[in-house]
């Protein structure tokens, strides 16, 4: 039974478009169906200077890692190490060798990355017009690991929109949208073309870095926002994958807007875009800034966990 606030993304939501069944009714992988042979081997040929980038955010850090605040830091152990061996814990191999090994207890969107197309919804329907009960106890459809057996490869366009307003980090609960990211693209000198692997830095990382506990706090982080148009735009920019360096890739609190996460229903949930989220994009980001070249082969996979709704992920981009 749904009480009234409950009907509020439903309505923003009337009559913006949605991509279900387009690739039939057992799809799970969305909008990376652009990413067919072609737009691989156009990612591909953005390759000229030999130039790597890992963008996954360092875990464990002692200061703690960015994360919904919802959600408990990653808790890496030692298990066996030479203390072990010392105590007679652990015996060395014949011959002598002996070796360390580590647990983590973490959740698997503690870090940088991908949630399966299942997710998030609302009117008990997630991506494909699945029943929200296939959530329950292990993903039994949309989750991440369709994502991860597929991989995802193509050209990535990096968006700054810190740099675009000439800050080194946008403000807590700054918003932007498809007509910002249109006039930072024509800043920055890079033609985005549908099938493109959208990336957007915030600087939230580095803002991060700077002050870890204005994000334990509260979850302030710029962000992109619904908009009237904006679901469209991302429809006709065929994006397969928004990855950003921020936790939800969008504004939580958008006064303009009635509902929370509105983007994580209308792209994530009806269009079937694929989040990346909490990417490492600074290195990149000033290496784009240098020699002006904001495309480049984006190759990703999150890992491989039977019936998870996310999973970590380091992505690469090559230049
Ligand atoms: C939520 O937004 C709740 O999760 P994620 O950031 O993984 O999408």
């Amino acid at each position: 039974m749904h009480t009234p606030e409950h009907a509020e993304l439903k309505n923003l939501l009337a009559g913006s478009p949605t991509n279900w069944a387009r690739w039939g009714e057992a799809d799970e992988v969305g909008c990376l169906n652009y990413l067919d042979q072609n737009a691989i081997l156009r990612g591909i040929r953005t390759v000229q200077q030999g130039k790597v980038f890992t963008l996954q955010a360092t875990m464990c850090d002692p200061n703690g890692d960015p994360m919904w605040p919802a959600r408990q830091q990653p808790q890496r152990a030692n298990v066996q190490d030479k203390s072990t061996y010392r105590d007679g814990v652990s015996r060395p191999f014949q011959g002598g060798l002996e070796y360390a090994d580590d647990t983590i207890f973490m959740y698997l969107q503690g870090t940088t990355h991908y949630d399966g197309l299942g997710h998030a919804w609302y009117d008990d329907t997630t991506w494909n017009g699945h029943h929200a009960d296939t959530t329950i106890g292990r993903m039994t459809h949309g989750g991440v690991l369709p994502i991860a057996e597929r991989g995802v490869v193509g050209r990535g366009v990096l968006l700054d929109m810190a740099r675009h307003r000439g800050k080194t980090w946008l403000d807590a609960d700054e918003t932007f949208d498809h007509e910002d990211l249109t006039a930072c693209a024509q800043q920055q000198g890079v033609a985005l073309e549908p099938g493109d692997i959208l990336l957007i830095r915030t600087g939230s990382m580095r803002r991060y870095q700077y002050d870890p506990k204005a994000y334990a706090d509260k979850l302030n982080e710029p962000g992109l926002t619904y908009r009237p148009g904006i679901v469209e735009w991302f429809d006709t920019m065929q994006v397969p994958n928004l990855i950003t360096d921020t936790i939800a890739n969008e504004v939580l609190d958008d006064p303009a807007v009635p509902a929370k996460l509105s983007l994580h229903a209308a792209l994530m949930r009806n269009l079937g875009v694929v989040f990346t989220e909490l990417a490492w994009l600074e290195d990149l980001a000033y290496d784009c800034a240098l020699d002006g070249q904001y495309s480049f082969c984006y190759i990703a996979a999150p890992l491989k966990i039977v019936g998870a709704t996310g999973a970590p992920a380091n992505p690469v981009a090559i230049k």
